[in-house]
């Protein structure tokens, strides 16, 4: 079986990806995509034009989240969802809603304020405050899609995390992960 992922280093969308392959330690190879000059064929394996895409012997798979899963089905160990259904439900909720965060982030990237950007990792403090991981007590497919955004605030938009300090000892916490770890390798290189 050949596994390629076509990503970008800069994407956080491909960090995802990035960082379930290497928890599960799944051999694959990286073809780099230039998003500044994207190749045309890129538009063949995803219409939207867009890394991630995840190409298992031949078939292109787009979109972080379904990639996420798919990995995380294909490679079982370590599980990355939780046992019981509602716990995964749970889990895929906070996926499903990254633009919470994700939409805050891109408008203080712009130059918008920071207003909703502190109110989106407020509530993420106040909910890491009561839990070691988003969804629970286990580190899951939740930390994995949000944490790509809280290492680029810190790293590339020099966000202080001290007032919010749940929310940096998760990120504390799961830096502890090699795979996390190489993540901010990665972003630091930036
Ligand atoms: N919903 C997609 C979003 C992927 C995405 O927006 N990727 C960006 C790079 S971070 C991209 O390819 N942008 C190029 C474009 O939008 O044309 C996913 O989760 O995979």
């Amino acid at each position: 079986m050949t596994l390629t992922l076509f990503d970008a280093a800069r994407c956080p969308y491909c960090a995802r990806v990035r960082i379930v392959l290497a928890e599960k330690d799944v051999e694959h190879e990286v073809i780099e995509i230039d998003l500044s000059d994207r190749p045309a064929w890129l538009y063949e394996k995803n219409p939207a034009g867009r890394v991630p895409v995840l190409e298992e012997d031949g078939r292109p798979l787009p979109e972080s989240a379904v990639i996420m899963e798919f990995l995380d089905e294909r490679y079982p160990e370590p599980a990355l969802l939780p046992a019981d259904p509602a716990d995964r439900a749970a889990v895929r909720l906070l996926v499903f809603r990254d633009d919470a965060l994700t939409d805050p982030y891109y408008a203080f990237r712009r130059g918008e304020g920071f207003e909703d950007f502190d109110a989106a990792l407020r509530k993420l403090d106040d909910s890491l405050a009561a839990r070691p991981y988003l969804a629970g007590a286990e580190y899951s497919l939740a930390d994995i899609a949000l944490v790509p955004w809280i290492l680029r605030a810190r790293d590339m938009l020099a966000v202080d995390f001290e007032p919010y300090p749940a929310l940096a000892a998760w990120v504390e916490r799961l830096l502890d992960r090699p795979a996390v770890a190489a993540e901010a390798g990665i972003v630091a290189a930036l």
